[in-house]
């Protein structure tokens, strides 16, 4: 059995009689709700129509993520909404290259990068944000992956994990201290963005009902891995209080 959600693992130890036991009808402990600060922010990656049905890198169940994030909007005080910003002929699209076809590699400077379809490319209604996605109160709009040359999943820094996007400075000097991270893909630009934010020293929560990914070769059990073993929390939108 694997339980993500945090309250409903509680409450299967409890009736395991795990917790709350000695004779105590009440349990010794509930998990409380996670309460989103005026430190906390909540980051909307790449909830774009390229990402869902329809789109041209359209990730299964894409659109049922923008409910999930339209409603968790009401408990947060600061929302940063990223965009996958593509020049044409960009780097990471397969068309860019003879002989290559999407969801091959290829070697460049900084590493292997994955081949995708031509998408998100800047300006194109493909590369809007989703028209349902409802947050009016969002602060920031950052684009990443406009360097024709270095694809950027990471909404802090790209690639080559060296050119800064300039996210975790606007971060800090405002103050925050603890970021959720929703959106699409939970392997790819979600994965990335939580593990740098751990690497910039931020407390990071993904919440995986306003998530889906792409799972290529098994890239979701890893992306969720490797988060994991860098101190990313993995928690649900029901966590949330
Ligand atoms: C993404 C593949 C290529 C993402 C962006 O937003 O996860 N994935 N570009
Ligand atoms: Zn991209």
């Amino acid at each position: 059995m694997h339980i993500t959600n945090r309250r409903a693992l509680l409450k299967s130890a409890a009736a395991a009689g795990l917790v709350g036991g000695l004779g105590v009808s009440a349990p010794l402990f509930a998990a409380s709700p996670i309460k989103p600060s005026a430190k906390s922010a909540l980051i909307v990656v790449d909830v774009q129509n390229c990402f869902i049905e329809g789109g041209t890198l359209a990730v299964k169940g894409g659109g049922e993520v923008v409910p999930v994030i339209n409603k968790l909007a009401g408990s947060f005080e600061n929302i940063v909404v990223t965009q996958d910003w593509h020049t044409a002929g960009h780097a990471s699209f397969a068309s860019t290259y003879s002989g290559k076809k999407p969801f091959e590699t290829t070697k460049l400077t900084y590493g292997t990068q994955v081949l995708w379809p031509d998408h998100c490319v800047q300006g194109t209604e493909d590369a809007a944000v989703a028209k349902d996605l409802k947050l009016p109160t969002a602060q920031l709009i950052i684009r990443k992956g406009f360097h024709k040359e270095m694809d950027s999943y990471s909404a802090f820094e790209e690639a080559d994990h060296k050119t800064a996007t300039g996210l975790g400075g606007y971060l800090k000097q405002r103050g925050i201290k603890t970021v959720f991270v929703t959106g699409l893909a939970t392997d790819f630009c979600v994965a990335w963005t939580a593990m740098d934010a751990r690497k910039a020293g931020f407390e990071v929560y993904v919440i995986e009902d306003a998530t889906r990914g792409i799972d290529l070769n098994g890239s979701l059990a890893a992306a969720w891995k490797q988060m994991t073993a860098k101190g990313v929390k993995r928690i649900q939108s029901t966590d949330i209080g």
